[in-house]
């Protein structure tokens, strides 16, 4: 009996050390931090050969991991991309065609979902995008953040904080980012924080000097004329957002996180053009040359100090709907089934070479503005597009002509004809158009707002939709704002006089 008694002793002694391990195995599971920058082009980051807007911290990360030099959005611009990062597909898969604000994502999983269902807890700060009728909180995120209350003629990014006072919105933003971590870390938990500040979207009317004299961009003037004379302005808004880049990898180096910590930074579209933004050495951009590549091409970085080795660049083709799949992946979960993209991470590692794809499509369509209309295909150095199905394709060689300025359709027909059927060969497998009258009344960018009684987080446990305020708590709402708006009134007033 005695022996017995010790056998089980010993048993459960370790058995309670299998499980302490295995407890310890899965706090030990890599973070993840999505960093999804709004409307920031190739041509406007260091790592990528900016000269004019210093980028130190994106740059650094870019020295800690791997550069994307061919990293693509299959869905410009904001709202659609979002739709295609979060879950993992080309967005025409559901009928989403172009910008459709209020169309709803579908019932298949985000990969907020899937992280949330997986032990982790799942964050966002930022732009939501996706339609107001399904909140962050509802698809996955558990902790929310909400953004402050606008400052009078302060446009986006001018905000107040809970004393009157003036703030930048890509601070705030950046401090929240580092709030969450921070939380998180402290109670020994695994993260998945998907970070989509604003920032570098436009307005940048306001942008603090502070930040535009940290640029080298002249004064008043555009550069070149493939350069707006926003571009000091919005520089200013790349410094303040490359800042907050600095705060979290300076967090993260503190407290020895990196080697366990997947970063990825990608931006939803291209360039805006009309802000000042570039596509150097490529064309094209939000707003004008939409038709060009870079309104789909954007700066790519993936860090992962302990796997993905460190200065490294990666030429293969790729797009934002891969890194769905690929967080899985470093986070050992399963892939939900209707997935178009794939773990990118042997190519990252240098274990697989070449392009992801053979093929990448755009189409773009629905829209009343003919210049947000598009059809695509990449094959290789090869780029076909038409902006309407009644018009002739062009073929551009990406190698000879990355400006696209020399039309070789008429010289290669037999490539047109193949990318072509491949356009038609995809189109074939797609459902048709999201009926687009749904986007009435729905098109809010930044639902947050009304997630929560005042700025700050919204937690909740992933699976709650966050209805609006009782009656009762938006009058007090609006009792706040008032008193907010009143308090920058006077302060405005003291300094008059
Ligand atoms: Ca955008």
């Amino acid at each position: 009996m005695k022996n017995n008694g010790i056998v089980l002793l010993v048993l459960s002694l370790v058995l309670a050390c299998c499980q302490a391990g295995w407890t310890k195995a899965a706090d030990s599971r890599p973070n993840v931090i999505m960093l999804f920058v709004d409307d920031l082009g190739v041509g406007d980051v260091g790592a990528f050969g900016c000269k004019d807007i210093p980028t130190p911290q994106i740059d650094r990360l870019a020295k800690e991991g791997v550069v994307l030099t061919q990293m693509y959005v299959t869905n410009p611009p904001c709202c659609p991309s979002r739709y295609s990062l979060l879950m993992g597909t080309y967005a025409q898969r559901f009928g989403k065609y172009g910008m459709s604000r209020g169309m709803p994502l579908p019932e298949q999983p985000t990969f907020a979902e899937v992280f949330r269902d997986h032990g982790y807890v799942t964050g966002q700060v930022g732009k939501w995008d996706v339609g107001h009728s399904q909140p962050p909180s509802a698809r996955g995120f558990m902790e929310v953040a909400v953004d402050p209350p606008k400052a009078e003629g302060g446009k986006l990014f001018m905000r107040l904080d809970e004393n009157g006072e003036e703030i930048w919105l890509t601070e705030v933003d950046g401090d929240r980012l580092v709030e969450f971590v921070d939380r998180n870390r402290k109670k020994g938990k695994p993260f998945m924080m998907y970070w989509s500040p604003l920032a570098v979207h436009s307005p940048h009317s306001n942008t603090p000097e502070a930040y535009c004299e940290r640029t080298s961009v002249p004064k008043g003037l555009p550069i070149n004329k493939t350069h707006g004379s926003n571009r000091r302005l919005l520089g200013g808004g790349i410094v303040a957002l490359d800042d907050q880049i600095g705060k979290l990898l300076d967090y993260l180096d503190e407290h020895n996180m990196r080697k366990n910590t997947l970063i990825i930074f990608a931006s939803d579209n291209g360039p805006n053009i009309g802000e000042g933004g570039t596509s150097t050495p490529y064309r094209g951009g939000k707003g004008k040359g939409r038709e060009q590549v870079g309104w789909t091409l954007t700066p790519g970085i993936v860090s992962w100090p302990s796997v993905i080795p460190e200065g490294t660049r990666f030429d293969g083709m790729m797009c934002t709907f891969d890194f769905y799949p690929t967080m899985l992946a470093a986070a050992k979960l399963p892939f939900p089934e209707h997935l178009d993209g794939v773990d990118v991470m042997p190519y990252l590692t240098g274990k697989k070479k070449g392009d992801v794809r053979d093929y990448i499509y755009w189409y773009n369509k629905g829209s009343n503005n003919r210049t947000r209309n598009l059809q695509a295909v990449r094959w290789g150095k090869w780029r076909l597009y038409r902006t309407l199905p009644e018009d002739p394709w062009r073929l551009y060689d990406l190698n000879r002509d990355p400006c696209e300025e020399n039309d070789v359709a008429e010289q290669f027909p037999e490539i047109v004809k193949q990318l072509e059927e491949k356009h038609s060969e995809w189109e074939s497998e797609l459902p048709p158009m999201y009926d687009l009258e749904m986007r009435k009344g729905a098109g809010l960018m930044m639902p947050n707002q009304d997630l929560a009684p005042k700025d700050g987080w919204v937690m909740t446990d992933g699976r709650v939709l966050y209805e609006k305020p009782d009656a009762e708590t938006e009058k007090r709402l609006k009792a706040e704002k008032r008193a907010v708006k009143e308090a920058k009134r006077k302060a405005m007033g003291k300094k008059g006089t």
